[in-house]
């Protein structure tokens, strides 16, 4: 199976981590952006966004990292990566489209305040668009803090799609400098999701 990525994106490292989790090999093409790699006609014409990740497994080819790790987890069901029964599959969607509609966006905009402005020479952040996507997170975020102090994954006991989305989706939260501090149970969450080889890998 080939991976286009970029190394250092949260978002591919969610299928990086699936793969390894699920023992599927990949073929990388990693991309570098500052070159313009994601925007060659080469790339767009299998991705329109020039985003990435994108996998192409056997001719198939699929975008938006989240649906690649459901993709991934279906393809070998054994592994109980999502949950089988529809009501579970459909919590672990659930959670899935919460992380990409309330967390991810807001997640994504600090990193580019405060991070790829600095780096690309854009100027200081802007300080309405950070407030705004703090004062966002600072109402959606308690919801996982709340649903995971009482149960170690998202889901409840069993490890999932849903932690390997989300646990980056946070895992890159810390990295564009989102106080974790005020969410204790998701702190301790995202350091037995980093013990885990593939995450460590
Ligand atoms: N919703 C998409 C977001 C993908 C995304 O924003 N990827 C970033 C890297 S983390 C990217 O390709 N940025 C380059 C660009 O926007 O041109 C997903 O989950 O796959």
């Amino acid at each position: 199976m080939k991976l286009w990525d970029v190394p250092v994106s949260g978002n591919c490292k969610k299928v990086r981590i699936a793969a390894r989790e699920l023992g599927i090999e990949l073929e990388r093409m990693s991309l570098d952006p500052s070159k313009g790699e994601n925007q060659r006609p080469e790339y767009v014409e299998k991705n329109p966004m020039g985003k990435v990740p994108t996998i192409e497994d056997d001719g198939f080819v699929l975008w938006e990292s989240a649906a690649i790790v459901v993709y991934l987890a279906k393809k070998l069901p054994a592994k109980r990566l999502l949950p089988a029964d529809p009501r579970g599959e459909a919590d672990a969607l659930r959670w899935l489209f919460w992380g990409a509609s309330h967390v991810g966006p807001n997640v994504q905009r600090l990193g580019q305040e405060r991070v790829y402005k600095a780096r690309l020479g854009g100027g200081p952040p802007d300080p309405a668009i950070v407030a705004a996507a703090e004062k966002e997170l600072a109402r959606f975020v308690p919801v996982l803090e709340q649903q995971l102090a009482s149960q170690p994954h998202v889901l409840g006991r069993d490890y999932s799609v849903a932690d390997i989305v989300l646990g980056c989706t946070f895992d890159s939260a810390r990295m564009v400098q989102y106080d974790l501090a005020p969410f204790p149970a998701i702190r301790a969450w995202l350091e037995r999701l980093q013990a885990r080889p593939a995450w460590r890998e």
